[in-house]
Parts: structure tokens; sequence; C-alpha cells
């Protein structure tokens, strides 16, 4: 992509999310409508629509040949990435919203041809915004996020992770699980995966495992993790698949193998 166009997209893209942010910040007190989507527990309400109905209708009125992908229903229907693609969450974290009315962010990653260029996540009622350009370096608002350490050991870590591995499809034996829990210092649930992602860019968590996220839910993030030397797979190591839902591991690449060797290849045989 060229530089200046991606320039352009960068500084539109934090403007949009950035009042976004502000107004649902505003109208966080507001009575909610809430449904369910595939299960009585995944959540989406009207804020999360309108906030993606608000991107959709600035992206397609400013740059109309770009293509969308995202959760509410405002986007299209993509069978490749070719292109310039924004792969939306509005509200990442939506039980978090919810129910806590804070862990949850905005979350906004724009890939040429499949590439991932630019990463935004916004925690919005905190009001910081992680951000990055692909080769440019990862932020903390102003602050630049050194690069991830490469002295960390499985025992001293801490790992991010939810209850999905009880629950989808059985990917982990949950003995395996146990083991693992055991081995690492200690875990983590925030129920945002963007700001999961945006957690271990920043070094305070090792690693975030999930069995099951969507491109939306991983995109922006995958773009940050990248810039501080971190890797992002699913639980096979393999390279995620960004228009399908994945099981994701996400951490300080000194851990990966050894949890992937250790917990899920051997766990599975
Ligand atoms: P969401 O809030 O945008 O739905 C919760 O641990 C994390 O997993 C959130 O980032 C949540 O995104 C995501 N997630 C993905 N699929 C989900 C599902 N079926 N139910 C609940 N959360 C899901
Ligand atoms: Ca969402």
């Amino acid at each position: 992509m060229d530089l200046e166009l991606r320039d352009q997209l960068y500084a539109q893209a934090k403007e949009w999310v950035l009042a976004a942010g502000k107004q649902i910040r505003n109208k966080i007190n507001d009575p909610l409508v809430i449904d369910t989507k595939s299960n009585p527990n995944d959540l989406v309400t009207t804020m999360d629509k309108e906030t993606e109905a608000f991107f959709a209708t600035e992206i397609k009125n400013k740059y109309p040949d770009h293509f969308i992908l995202s959760e509410e229903g405002f986007g299209d229907d993509l069978k490749t990435l070719d292109g310039t693609v924004w792969i939306i969450d509005p509200i990442d974290g939506t039980m978090n919203f919810v129910h806590q009315k804070r862990n949850f962010a905005i979350s906004i990653g724009i890939y040429q041809d499949g590439v991932g260029e630019i990463g935004l996540i916004y925690d919005v009622m905190s009001d910081i915004l992680y951000h990055a350009k692909r080769n440019e370096g990862a932020y903390k608002d102003k602050e630049k996020l050194a690069p991830l350490k490469s002295d960390v050991k499985l025992e001293q870590s801490i790992l991010s992770l939810n209850h999905f591995w009880l629950c989808e499809n059985r990917l982990v034996d949950e003995r395996v699980m146990q083991g693992l829990v055991k081995k690492v210092r200690g875990t983590r649930t925030y129920g945002s995966a963007a700001l999961e992602f945006a957690y271990v860019a920043e070094g305070i968590l090792d690693g975030y495992l999930t069995m099951t996220l969507s491109p939306w839910d991983v995109a922006a993030g995958m773009v940050i993790v990248n810039e501080v030397g971190g890797v992002t797979g699913n639980i096979d190591g393999e390279a995620l698949n960004m228009l399908k839902r994945n099981s994701v591991f996400t951490c300080n690449p000194v851990i990966q193998k050894d949890i992937i060797d250790d917990y899920f290849v051997k766990g599975k045989k």
C-alpha cells in the first residue's frame, strides 16, 4: 500500500474511532436493547449496531471502492480479502459493555490484499488507543511499545484464557489445559480479545489463547502484536484464515513453540 495513502487512512480511521468512542461514553448510561446471537451468552446491543453503522456509512461514503468485513451485518459478504478491507468490531467485549460498562474496545484493522497495514484498538472507557502501522512500530497513545522480551520462561509467564476450551468442540482435552494452567505463573481473563491482544503487545501478558474468534476480533490486534515481535496463529501454530473463525494463540514467540509442542500437538495424540 502506498505509504502516503496509508497515512491518510490511518488519520481518518483514528478520527472516526475516537468520535465513535466519545459517542459511546456519552450514552453509556442510556437504556440498552440487548439481543443474543449464536448462544444466550453471545450478546449484541443497539450500541454495537449503531457504532458499526456509523463506520460503514462513513467508509462507504468516503472510500466507495473499499470493502468492510464486520460483526453486526453492515459490511460486505466477502469471499476474498482482495483490495482494501476494513475489518471492524464496533464493540469487542460486548458482555463487558453490558455488565460492567468498561473493558471493551473498538477494533479496526485495515488490510490490503490480505496484509494487515493498520491496527487500531480503542479502550473506550479508559480513553487509551493502541495503534500500529506495519513496519512502523506499535504505540499506546504516544508511547512507543518496546519489543517483547526474549528471556521469558513459561513458568514465569502470564496467559490470558477464557473458558471456551470447555465448550468449543473440545479442541483440546481439559486435562491438557489443566497441565498448562499449572505450568504458567498465572492466568487472566479480560473478556475482550482486542484488549487481550493489546496487552500482549504491551508485554503485560505473555500470551492470549482462545478456542474460537472471528476475523474482526483479531485483525487489529495481529498488526499491533506483530510490530513488537509477537506472533499469532491457531493452536496448531498455523496461519489464521481471516475469512473464518479460528482458534487463536497470540504470544511472545519465546513461548509459542513450547506451548504448542508440549500441550497442543502432544495433547491431541
Ligand atoms: P465480542 O464481544 O465482540 O462478541 C470474550 O472472551 C471474547 O471472545 C470477546 O472478544 C468476544 O467478542 C469474543 N467472542 C467470539 N465469539 C464469541 C461468542 N460466540 N460468544 C461470546 N464471545 C465471543
Ligand atoms: Ca463485537
